[in-house]
């Protein structure tokens, strides 16, 4: 994965240097290149920043030097898998950057952040940018920091650490914190009985016991009940998402496209990589194009409850009669967010997507990667039956029921 970062103090980034991060960099798993946006001003004050139109206080930083600055990191790090980078601009009214969205950001290939300062950038800044590649204004958290590098240091140390390889024994991903819902479990390490300054603590037993079913099972106690202390909106969120009727399920609406694009982007970067090519609908399209396909398309989101509809957007499916032929129902984007696969909801919304057709449908349709031999295996036990041939795209099968 490439990684760019503008900012005006790049020896912010310099713990990205250390530990995990900085031998990734040396293992080339990682290939991270800090700019500092001063290089890309004209004058010699080399000046990044002035006054507000409008009044207030503090200053604004200026677009040009961030057009040229973008600019230079497309056309230095451009190729022919990996055209434009994924822009992430942190922002106190970003979007918030959650686990979920570290899984779907270590699955694109370059990703470049811009670190303002001051009262933030020129808003024709981001405009700039969203002509030229995928923009998403991400917030670390509601608090207010004084500019954007500590939030990328977040980001990149939540993201490079899932990249196969970062991580030595990736099986101690699984069982973190914001995987699957829930907080983690207490650890402990020698000594077995601590004479803390008189004080003895001893570590539970269980977990000298040798008991590996009953360890787990402790384990798992743990961190249901440090969820339910300390994040009562996960331990809501988690406990109830095993169908879909224990989540908020809707028409999709433009607002929502924003989480769609990241969420099909996650989904759709493993077919990528399996099917060997980037160039695939779902990865390619831009926000305006999945706007648009929430007008041709029936599309459902479904997202973790929550009083104002703004919870998770964790699951979606979209359907319509074929435009050329009114008895056959094409069902498609079907994604399910990483953290909750396995649990069913998939096959949840494609039933959902499937009983949108009407009465003059007469045969399902819908089509995967040739070889995304586990969406086969899903649709195969789901009725459908592979139509011999490509399929309705380059590198794709269809697969067909009658409509019962
Ligand atoms: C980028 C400038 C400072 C913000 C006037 C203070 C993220 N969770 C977060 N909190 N704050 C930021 C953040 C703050 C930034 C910049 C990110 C660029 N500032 C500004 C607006 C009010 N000052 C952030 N991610």
């Amino acid at each position: 994965m490439r990684l760019d970062v503008v900012s005006i103090f790049p020896g912010y980034l310099a713990p990205l240097d250390l530990s995990l991060i900085g031998k990734a960099r040396r293992d080339g798993l990682l290939d991270l290149h800090v700019h500092d946006l001063r290089d890309f001003t004209t004058d010699r004050h080399r000046t990044v920043d002035d006054s507000p139109f409008g009044g207030g206080a503090g200053m604004v930083m200026k677009p040009e030097p961030w057009a040229a600055a973008l600019d230079h990191v497309v056309q230095d790090g451009t190729t022919d898998d990996a055209p434009v980078p994924h822009l992430l601009v942190p922002g106190p009214g970003g979007v918030p950057f959650t686990q979920a969205m570290a899984h779907a950001l270590a699955a694109e290939p370059w990703l470049a952040f811009a670190c303002g300062r001051y009262e933030g950038l020129d808003e024709r800044v981001y405009d700039h940018a969203a002509e030229r590649m995928p923009l998403t204004v991400v917030s670390l958290g509601d608090y207010v920091l004084n500019g954007g590098e500590v939030a990328v240091l977040a980001m990149v140390e939540a993201v490079g650490r899932l990249l196969p390889g970062v991580v030595g024994n990736a099986e101690s991903l699984v069982e973190e914190s914001h995987e699957g819902g829930l907080l983690e479990y207490p650890v402990y390490t020698r000594p077995a009985s601590w004479d803390d300054s008189g004080t003895v603590r001893e570590v539970p037993p269980v977990l000298l016991s040798g008991d590996h079913a009953a360890i787990a099972a402790w384990r798992h106690e743990q961190r249901v009940a440090r969820t339910a202390a300390r994040r009562p909106d996960l331990a809501a969120a988690s406990a109830t998402v095993a169908g879909l009727d224990d989540l908020d399920v809707r028409v999709a609406v433009p607002a929502d496209a924003a989480e769609l694009l990241v969420l099909q982007r996650a989904c759709w970067m493993q077919e990528g990589r399996i099917s060997g090519s980037w160039h695939i609908p779902p990865l390619e399209e831009a926000l305006e194009d999945v706007v648009r396909g929430l007008g041709e398309w029936t599309t459902w989101v479904a997202r973790v409850p929550s009083t104002d509809g703004s919870g998770r957007l964790v699951g979606s499916v979209r359907g319509r009669v074929r435009p050329d032929d009114a008895s056959v129902w094409e069902t498609g984007r079907l994604m399910v967010a990483a953290d909750l696969q396995g649990r069913g909801l998939g096959r949840a919304l494609l039933e959902l997507g499937e009983a949108g057709a009407p009465q003059s449908v007469s045969t399902l349709w819908i089509n995967t990667g040739r070889v995304s031999e586990a969406n086969i295996r899903r649709y195969r036990r789901a009725g459908y039956r592979l139509v011999p041939g490509e399929g309705a795209f380059p590198g794709t099968v269809d697969l067909t029921k009658p409509r019962r």
